[in-house]
């Protein structure tokens, strides 16, 4: 391990949707996971809350990892393995997906020579290791090169960049087996009504005004209620267990949602949990996954005020502005079925170069 320590690992830093993480090839990480993840926690510094021995940004959406390769499968070009590290703790899993850091892959992979480019744009099947399942991905390559500017905008990021679309499939069930893993579509844990869901993100809906707050109040005085995030944790530890998910104490996922009506033309408005720490807007999948609970019918759906016409597309309310996703969902079986899910995303490169892990810490 010194040896990757000293000569360093090669690595790209990109922003994926409203998050940024590192990139690497499968082939320039050791083989071995336990090494692999020892060496990854010491490149981003976790286990100081500032990161400050390391390239990580000091935020769970900028502590995050994308692991690349070719796919060996037939349904897929390309295998991307999402590493969500801790901040102030040097933990590390691949318990839960990132729709976020997905968006930059496709590039990543045009790169990197993983794939070859369209002449105008790119499309390719990226599988979602986490998950075991694969999402369509279309991105602009004018001359066979990614371009990353353009004019498409997302809530969360400044200006404006080149559109990704993603297109997903065989997101039910991604981390718990089903998608709705209580077998429930509502359940009560300490007298609070929730839906338990995971259409690519498990995540615990419940009404913002069940816990207390109305889910309008500003970002800085919901970031900093301890009392919410005590209840929040308490909350997702049941639902955990119930999930199937086992002990969740140290696992990023499930996240909570709490929803309100919109107030903004959205359908829904919604603060979200990662899993205690508040959410700057709403990750892709975790949207998705709300979405299908609402649809469905489970908390919070008589909050929600849908498209009536026969788009899919909805409209989520979050922090820092809009999400909008497509949800396709069967609700005349029991339980629903997914037909088909997306979102736009952009993406970027930031830099590429040589990173070098504390060679302290990588063991
Ligand atoms: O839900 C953060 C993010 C995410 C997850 C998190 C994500 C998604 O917004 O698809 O991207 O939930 O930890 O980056």
């Amino acid at each position: 391990m010194s040896g990757l320590a000293d000569a360093g690992i090669r690595c790209m830093m990109m922003r994926g949707g409203t998050s940024k993480g590192l990139y690497f090839l499968a082939d320039d990480l050791p083989p071995d996971p336990a090494e692999r993840d020892a060496l990854l926690l010491a490149v981003m510094g976790s286990g100081h809350p500032m990161q400050v021995d390391g390239v990580g940004g000091a935020h769970p959406l900028a502590s995050k990892v994308a692991v690349v390769s070719r796919s060996r499968r037939d349904d897929a070009d390309v295998d991307y393995l999402f590493l969500q590290l801790g901040v102030d703790s040097p933990t590390i899993t691949d318990r839960q997906n990132c729709g976020n850091i997905l968006a930059a892959v496709g590039p990543f992979a045009v790169e990197r020579g993983l794939i070859p480019a369209g002449p105008q744009t790119t499309t390719t099947r990226i599988r979602m290791v986490n998950s075991d399942s694969v999402v369509t991905a279309v991105f602009r390559t004018p001359g066979c090169v990614p371009e990353y500017a353009g004019t498409a905008s997302i809530a969360g990021v400044p200006g404006t960049a080149a559109p990704i679309v993603l297109r997903f499939t065989d997101t039910a069930g991604s981390t718990t087996g089903s998608l709705l893993p209580t077998g429930n579509l509502r359940d009560v844990i300490d007298g609070t009504e929730v839906t338990c869901v995971d259409n690519g993100m498990p995540v615990v809906v419940a009404r913002a005004a069940d816990l207390g707050i109305t889910g309008y109040e500003p970002v800085a005085q919901l970031a900093s209620d301890e009392k919410l995030a005590d209840r929040i944790q308490a909350l997702r530890l049941t639902a955990g267990k119930l999930m199937g998910l086992g002990d969740v104490t140290s696992l990023s996922v499930p996240k909570t949602t709490l929803v309100s009506a919109s107030r903004d033309g959205g359908a829904i408005c919604t603060r979200t949990f990662i899993p205690v720490k508040l959410h700057d807007s709403i990750g892709v999948l975790g949207a998705v996954s709300v979405v299908t609970a609402l649809l469905a019918g489970g908390t919070g759906a008589e909050l929600a005020s849908f498209p009536s016409s026969d788009g899919h597309v909805v409209d989520v309310e979050h922090p820092s502005g809009h999400l909008q996703v497509e949800v396709n969902l069967d609700t005349s079986s029991d339980p629903p079925r997914v037909l088909s899910a997306g979102s736009v995303r952009t993406a970027r490169k930031l830099f590429d170069g040589t990173v070098y892990p504390s060679a302290a810490l990588a063991r």
